[in-house]
């Protein structure tokens, strides 16, 4: 089976100084019910970087000053001939207070106190290298969304 992929975005918002990261819960679309970063597709003429920065602004009000590479990650579901290729960004610097959307409701969390068992079963794995600030890159096999059949996951030097 040939597999198309989608790019996505998917950005989480640290506050370094307090040991925080900002959350959304996504109430509408793919991943509803679930707390995770904010992102989504990257729209045709837009670079990644550049889709990251609007959906960031789009779903949760805040305006990235610096947009961190953190991470890729390769999506695949049983079944279904389209990859999801997801570039995770992290931001620090950033202005505007977050807000609720119609996509996404906004809530800080302890980097110690992570919902996980409310978020994507695959985060737990490769939240703990946007904590230490190590590029990483992964690939999971999913059956359903809960389920993952299989995975890899390592620190690289580069993302490309
Ligand atoms: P619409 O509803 O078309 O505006 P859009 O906001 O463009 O959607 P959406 O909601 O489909 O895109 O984006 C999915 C988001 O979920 C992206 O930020 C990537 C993220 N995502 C997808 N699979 C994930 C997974 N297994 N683990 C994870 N995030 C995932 O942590």
């Amino acid at each position: 089976m040939s597999l198309r992929s989608k790019l996505l975005t998917l950005v989480l918002v640290r506050d370094v100084t307090r040991s925080r990261v900002l959350l959304g819960l996504k109430k509408r679309g793919f991943g509803a019910g679930k707390w995770n970063g904010f992102g989504g597709k990257v729209e045709p003429g837009e670079t990644v970087e550049e889709g990251a920065r609007r959906e960031l602004l789009e779903e949760s009000g805040l305006c990235a000053q610096e947009l961190l590479p953190a991470g890729r990650i390769e999506f695949e579901f049983e079944g279904d001939p389209c990859l999801l290729d997801v570039h995770v960004f992290t931001v620090e610097k950033f202005s505007g207070e977050p807000q609720e959307t119609e996509e996404m409701r906004p809530a800080w969390y302890q980097e110690a106190d992570i919902p996980f068992d409310k978020m994507w079963v695959d985060d737990i794995h490769w939240f703990p290298f946007v904590v230490e600030r190590k590029l990483f890159r992964g690939r999971f096999l999913f059956q359903g969304h809960d389920t993952i059949l299989k995975h890899s996951l390592q620190a690289v030097d580069s993302l490309t």
